[in-house]
């Protein structure tokens, strides 16, 4: 009698112990997905979850730009991003596989292994099978698609004497202009400056990434997203000069295509002239957006006025007859055309191209976004570079912590 009674109370004991572990691991009875979606993003963990996951008890997944829209989570508590239409894209040579790879697991593991972004891979030469292969085995969100660049995005115009253009080069590599001496890089320049947005038709917006950068911190929130909803038109997340003898004759060009009040009146044109010129458009300043890192929305380039900006340009042969750049030919565009609101400056990602980093200069950003960088190494605010400055103050941001006019 007195055994039975014992085994009922370790029973009882049991049984209770049981539901008291149960209710706590999983979603008690009356929180609501939207109860959870209230939390801050700091307290959510971040976990390595894609598209798909399941939400088990709340706060486990953070994907603060789906927990902060309710419609997001269907009635199964399945997360489905929002996607913008939106892609990555990588103009690469097959020799670039190994430093596309990694490029492509810093965004991953960084940003996209969240959302699940397709990319798109460009290259004048087709890809070869163990190129294509390999990067669609580290894909685990979002769908690669390879192109081949049609010759007419990567050769002479009929208007360029290419024995001119040849002894540019050799001169351009006298005079120790970065890449001068080499063709490829101008039909790479020319490339990205009249041609790319082709090859990215159906898409309205794009990020740019090229082999062998990285990503130091966490990309929380989904730029093109914010670009939506911001109405923005370009990000960038490096600010800086162009070395001078590249675009000796670019500016000359660009002061006789657009109307001269572009460069004077930002009061009729709204626009960010300032960043680019000190003196009212007599001279260049030299500062430009980093390329190399670009988020843009891609109607910026379709639309007739940059087709007759870059027609202009390339109408004079100087891709191939100097070295300008596509940081500067977008930069310019960008100043002069776009309200000052519709640029976007992204001091929060942690962007490193070979030889210059981008640091949050902000330590609580550092934190929140999980960032693996120094500060000091920061390039945007070297005291040698006054365009992050010149950009800051013509928006009229207030400069990051530690930094003075
Ligand atoms: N397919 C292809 N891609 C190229 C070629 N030249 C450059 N690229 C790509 O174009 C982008 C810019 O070229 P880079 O050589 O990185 O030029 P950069 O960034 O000014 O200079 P780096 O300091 O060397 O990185 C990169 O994504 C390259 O992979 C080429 O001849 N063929
Ligand atoms: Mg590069």
């Amino acid at each position: 009698m007195w055994r039975h009674k014992c085994s009922l109370a370790i029973g009882i004991l049991l049984v209770l112990f049981i539901m008291m572990t149960v209710s706590v691991t999983r979603i008690p009875q009356g929180i609501t997905i939207s109860e959870s979606i209230k939390r801050p993003a700091s307290i959510f963990k971040q976990t390595d979850v894609g598209p798909g996951t399941t939400i088990t008890r709340p706060g486990q997944v953070l994907i603060p730009e789906l927990i902060a829209d309710e419609a997001a989570l269907n009635v199964t508590g399945h997360m489905s991003p929002r996607l913008e239409n939106a892609t990555f894209f990588s103009l690469v040579r097959n020799s670039e596989l190994d430093q596309m790879l990694s490029s492509i697991r810093e965004v991953q593991d960084r940003f996209n292994i969240r959302f699940g972004y397709d990319w798109v891979f460009a290259n004048d030469k087709p890809f070869t099978e163990e190129f294509m292969t390999t990067v669609r085995s580290y894909f685990t969100s979002g769908t690669p698609q390879f192109v081949t660049i049609p010759r007419e995005y990567w050769s002479y115009p009929d208007w360029v004497d290419k024995d001119r253009a040849a002894e540019s080069r050799r001169d351009a590599e006298n005079q120790r202009v970065m890449y001068g001496g080499s063709e490829s890089y101008r039909h790479m320049c020319r490339f990205n400056s009249g041609f790319f947005f082709y090859l990215l038709s159906s898409y309205r917006y794009y990020w740019r990434v090229e082999p062998g950068i990285k990503f130091s911190c966490d990309i929380i929130d989904d730029p093109f997203r914010l670009m939506r909803e911001g109405s923005k038109k370009y990000v960038s997340a490096m600010i800086m000069p162009e070395g001078e003898n590249a675009v000796k004759g670019l500016w000359t060009v660009v002061r006789q295509h657009f109307p001269a009040d572009f460069f004077t009146s930002q009061v009729d044109h709204n626009n960010l002239a300032s960043f680019i010129t000190d003196d009212g458009g007599l001279t260049y300043n030299l500062c430009h957006f980093w390329s190399n890192f670009e988020i843009a929305d891609l109607d910026l380039f379709r639309g007739e006025q940059y087709q007759e900006y870059f027609n202009a340009l390339d109408a004079t042969g100087n891709f191939f007859y100097e070295r300008w750049g596509d940081a500067p030919v977008h930069s310019i565009y960008v100043a002069l055309v776009l309200q000052p609101s519709e640029i976007m400056f992204l001091d929060t990602v942690g962007y490193y191209h070979k030889p210059n980093h981008a640091c949050p200069r902000d330590e609580t950003a550092r934190k929140v976004n999980r960032c693996l960088c120094d500060p000091n190494e920061d390039w945007n605010w070297h005291t040698w570079n006054s365009c992050g400055k010149n950009y800051f103050k013509m928006q009229g941001h207030q400069l990051p912590p530690g930094i003075v006019w």
